[in-house]
């Protein structure tokens, strides 16, 4: 009997397929690939592998436009593949959860073909369909039914000739929008995830599943200062239906069955969306990804960043361990496949590069939620060191350097706004070893390999205790060993320096201590008076001795002792 809240314990790790591991050098990652590497998943200790696409797919976005949701793309295998990789992940004990690309398919989905074949077909309004704008002509520029920009540039409707109508694309033009108006596109969709489920996965990832509903009207969005297009994000981010929708798959897919992990992926949600999405009793998600922590270095675009200031970080953090506190629950993550490297980002990968790594996942892993590892994040890899746009092959990269450089913008500003922020550098190749392709492939990867492979592989850092890999190894196992870790209430507990975090953990009588700090500068803690005269000092006090620490070689240091830049130490009572 599996409890119904099983993954408040659980680790998820991320699995990148096309960049993991090749089985049969064609440069490209592959099913038969994450079998070989099963080993180094199940010594990192995690319980859940999330798969991001591998469906049959043109590969406009890398598999997130899907145009069979039922088969396996050649590139990654076949289903036969498939069903040996689920078996043996389950006979490791790990579950396997898949993702869910459906607020949009591919162009080449038979759906979305036969929908564009003619206006009276009946599978024509499965799709966002519109004449042009009053009095202009399909196809000219500002005849778009709306002036929404896309979230890869550009408009979000592309003009159909033979039928005279636009449809909508929030994303690439190779990603059409599903009208989930449409109860025919629903049942569809559900039907499909029973599918997967009946075949033995453990549950989905759910792409931008809070764009689903739509406002059917469709208005224009503000024009913000300097832009051409109009942000829609109003009309399609966390819309009229999206809760209806959410709960009748709940009733039509999940009801009745044990042991699963769902989690939305809602860009742009707030706070007290989140709380409505994963409250247990409206039955909707487990836990959502928001996105306040990862936008906070956002500039006027993406790829015009800003520096934080200290204490940033830790403070939206916080903010959503108060927010989803008593009711709904958090998913804790620094990276994933759209996100830069979080040593680069967030920590100091030249001067600190293994206690920034270890620092920034001390302070993740042991907060309330369900902590998300994404490939190589264990090894502390970095971002590319890309310096030419032919490097990267990200539409979004792409698209977003196209468009600053003809509206101006010198060639090297646009190249450093892609080598800060672009998502291609999760996506380089999984560094294993120091050979010359990182043990990745025996062809010639799709994208370049970080060249610092000779120094942050998983062959180095496999055993040896002072590495990022062993590391996270023992923060997943305290997950497991102590309650209080994936039970236990959240207070923050410094009073002092911004950049220094420590918060305290209770669960019944278990007590945990986590002090971090997060910059390169030494510090001294400081925390509130009761905080202190809990952890006390003197001889054979809990807040003597840490129960784990980044400082090599371990040391012995009081709670309350000066941190060296990037310490993080953990204290436990009780
Ligand atoms: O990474 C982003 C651009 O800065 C986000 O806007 C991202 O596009 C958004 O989080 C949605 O991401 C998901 O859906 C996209 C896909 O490209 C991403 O890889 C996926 O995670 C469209 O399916």
């Amino acid at each position: 009997e599996i409890a119904p809240d099983w993954w408040k314990s659980a680790v998820v790790y991320q699995v990148y397929p096309r960049s993991f591991q090749d089985s049969d050098g064609d440069g490209v990652g592959d099913l038969r690939g994450i079998m070989q590497r099963l080993d180094h998943l199940e010594r990192l200790g995690v319980d859940v592998v999330w798969l991001s696409p591998v469906y049959r797919s043109p590969h406009a976005d890398n598999g997130y436009d899907i145009s069979d949701y039922r088969d396996i793309d050649p590139a990654f295998g076949t289903l036969a593949d498939f069903d040996e990789l689920l078996a043996a992940m389950h006979a490791r004990g790990m579950k396997l959860v898949m993702d869910l690309v459906v607020n949009h398919t591919s162009d080449e989905h038979a759906w979305f073909v036969e929908s564009r074949s003619s206006r009276e077909n009946p599978k024509r309004d499965w799709y966002w369909w519109r004449p042009p704008r009053e009095g202009t002509q399909g196809g000219d520029p500002g005849a778009e039914p709306t002036n929404w920009e896309s979230f890869f540039s550009g408009p979000t409707w592309e003009w159909d000739e033979a039928t005279g109508e636009y449809y909508l694309h929030l994303f690439d033009v190779k990603q059409p929008d599903l009208n989930w108006e449409n109860p025919e596109v629903r049942e569809a969709v559900y039907e499909m995830m029973r599918w997967w489920l009946d075949r033995g996965v453990d549950g989905f990832r759910m792409d931008v599943i809070n764009l689903i509903s739509k406002h059917p009207s469709l208005p224009d969005g503000p024009v913000r200062d300097g832009k051409r297009y109009g942000d829609g994000g109003a009309s399609y981010t966390n819309g009229p239906r999206l809760h209806e929708f959410l709960q009748e798959m709940h009733r039509e897919v999940f009801d009745g069955r044990d042991g699963l992990i769902t989690v939305g992926e809602t860009p742009g949600v707030t706070l007290d969306e989140a709380i409505l999405f994963t409250d247990p009793a409206r039955r909707e998600v487990d836990m959502v990804f928001q996105f306040e922590h990862v936008g906070l270095d956002h500039g006027i675009s993406k790829f015009r960043p800003r520096p934080l200031e200290p204490g940033e970080l830790a403070a939206s953090l916080v903010k959503w361990q108060e927010g989803l506190h008593d009711v709904g629950w958090n998913s804790l993550y620094l990276e994933n496949h759209d996100q830069a490297r979080s040593v680069s980002r967030f920590g100091d990968a030249d001067e600190h590069w293994y206690a920034s790594a270890t620092a920034l996942a001390t302070m993740l892993h042991l907060m309330r939620g369900t902590p998300y590892v994404y490939q190589g994040q264990e090894l502390g890899m970095t971002n590319a060191p890309f310096s030419v746009i032919d490097d990267y092959r990200d539409v979004e990269s792409l698209n977003a350097y196209a468009e600053e450089v003809a509206s101006g913008t010198a060639v090297a500003d646009a190249l450093y706004g892609l080598s800060l922020m672009s998502r291609d550098h999760a996506r380089t190749p999984m560094q294993w070893d120091a050979t010359t392709n990182a043990g990745f492939t025996s062809g010639t990867p799709w994208l370049a390999v970080n060249p610092n492979h000779d120094r942050i592989n998983a062959a180095v850092q496999l055993g040896d205790p002072g590495s990022v890999f062993e590391y996270y190894r023992q923060l997943i196992a305290l997950r497991h060993e102590r309650a209080v870790v994936a039970h236990g209430s959240f207070e923050r507990a410094d009073a002092g320096h911004p950049a220094i975090l420590a918060y305290e953990r209770v669960h019944g009588a278990e007590r945990l201590l986590v002090v971090v700090n997060l910059t390169s500068v030494e510090h001294d803690p400081v925390f509130a008076d009761e905080v202190a005269a809990r952890w006390g000092t003197g001889a054979g006090e809990p807040g003597d001795v840490p129960i784990l620490t980044n400082t090599i070689p371990d040391s012995p240091a009081p709670f309350d002792a000066p941190l060296a830049p990037w310490e993080a130490r953990v204290y436990a009572a009780g």
